[in-house]
């Protein structure tokens, strides 16, 4: 064996074994359920096909239009509307199809500001600036951590957006759509909400339902809070008339093949649909008990001296939490130390920085929903928070990593699936 292949062995083990000892909180991360896990490794894998089931270009998809078709149908139940499409093979390739079929070149869409926590998808140097896009961004208030809603009106009204995205990456409160839908329904625009974070909540009933509040797209990943294989997807409920309805949802559908993808990943497919029937099975009582430990975060880590916003709409309704360091020496240090305590999460921009200087910003975004599929609830929370305080305050970063070893002994065990089991006995076989 080359040295580098033996190396790379050692590196995975090491990796998983980190995060084994570690409070993984990255707001866009999860854990695969050990049923999902083990289709990433069948024949699906080697597999190709492309198109629509019963109208592919090769051979061999007798099973995999099968399959196909009860992923697809999982996704309508689950999130109680008539399109789906399965095929993205991430968010940002379900964004950038949206984007494909949506928007031409030169047209106007408006959406949140990168500091008020868009994705880059849609930045102007992201996918929507590179198909020739002329993002509007709305205003945002810090209060609220929301959208400014008066003044989002009055720009839909004036700019006539072709399409108006909803949805963030730095979410903790739901978007108003249902506040800007007579601004939306008057300039005609094509409502589209980038849902990859809060999936999950939706699915689990704990957030706004933008698939029946107005919105005619939902982008999102599959596997933030809704805990399934890095995947992509896209829903769809378009208003308008039947006819109406499909050419919108074929426009789209050709947007993901042969817009953006090809083949799409068939394994994972597989592995989406048996998380999809687990959500569909467990995913409310998650989503519930998500929400419940982010907002326990967020008290507790205000109570020990944090500056934690959204302080006036009771911090969070997801499962995010948005702390301002600076008084604690900044995001990128705070996030730094943090890591060396094992305690992982990223440093982020908040709404009044400067979006030229993501690497220096104010915050750090805590996620919880990893922590919450572990098992971990309410009293867990307090626990996070003081060793979050240990280290941003009192700088004892070693005191800290021990106690979160300790800790995670009690929780490696994967929840709210089929199979309830170590989260990593399948990484630490190899
Ligand atoms: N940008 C990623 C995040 O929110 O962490 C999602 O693509």
């Amino acid at each position: 064996m080359l040295d580098e292949a033996v190396k790379l062995e050692e590196l995975v083990k090491k990796h998983t074994d980190w995060f084994r000892d570690s409070l993984p909180m990255i707001a866009s991360e999860n854990l695969l359920s050990p049923a999902a896990m083990k289709y990433l490794v069948s024949d699906l894998h080697n597999r190709y096909a492309e198109g629509l089931p019963g109208k592919r270009y090769y051979q061999g998809n007798i099973y995999v239009d099968e399959i196909e078709r009860i992923t697809t149908e999982l996704a309508k139940k689950l999130f109680n509307v008539p399109y789906a499409d399965v095929r993205p093979i991430s968010g940002t390739n379900a964004n950038q199809a949206v984007i494909f079929s949506l928007l031409k070149p030169g047209d106007v869409m408006t959406g949140p500001p990168l500091q008020g926590g868009a994705h880059i998808s849609s930045a102007k140097f992201g996918a929507v600036g590179m198909r020739g896009v002329n993002k509007i961004e709305y205003p945002f208030d810090v209060d609220e951590m929301n959208l400014d809603v008066d003044l989002t009106a009055k720009l839909i009204k004036i700019v006539k957006p072709k399409v108006a995205l909803f949805g963030r990456s730095v979410f903790l409160f739901p978007a108003p759509i249902k506040e800007l839908r007579d601004a939306l329904d008057e300039v005609g625009a094509k409502v589209w909400y980038d849902g990859a974070h809060v999936l999950g909540l939706i699915a689990g009933g704990q957030f706004q339902d933008p698939l029946h509040e107005g919105a005619d797209v939902m982008t999102g990943s599959t596997h933030k809070t809704l805990p399934g294989p890095q995947r992509g997807i896209i829903l769809g409920n378009p208003k308008g008339d039947e006819e109406q309805r499909e050419k919108l949802w074929k426009k789209i559908q050709r947007g993901v093949f042969p817009g953006v993808i090809s083949n799409h990943h068939l394994h994972h497919m597989a592995a989406l649909a048996i998380s999809l029937a687990e959500h569909i099975e467990f995913g409310r009582q998650y989503a519930e008990q998500i929400v419940k430990n982010a907002q326990t975060l967020a008290e507790e880590l205000h109570s020990l001296g944090f500056k934690v916003l959204g302080e006036k709409n009771g911090f969070t309704k997801s499962h995010t939490v948005l702390v301002d360091v600076v008084a604690q020496g900044g995001g990128r240090k705070v996030a730094e130390d943090l890591e060396k305590a094992n305690i992982i999460c990223n440093y982020n921009l908040l709404p009044y920085d400067d979006p030229k200087k993501p690497r220096n910003p104010s915050g750090i975004r805590l996620g919880v929903q990893e922590l919450t599929r572990l098992g971990m609830k309410e009293g867990e929370m307090k626990h996070v928070a003081e060793l979050i305080k240990k280290v941003a305050m009192d700088g004892k970063i070693d005191e800290a990593r021990e106690e979160v070893k300790e800790m995670k002994r009690e929780f490696n065990r994967v929840r709210y699936c089929y199979q309830e089991d170590e989260a990593y006995r399948f990484l630490s076989s190899l």
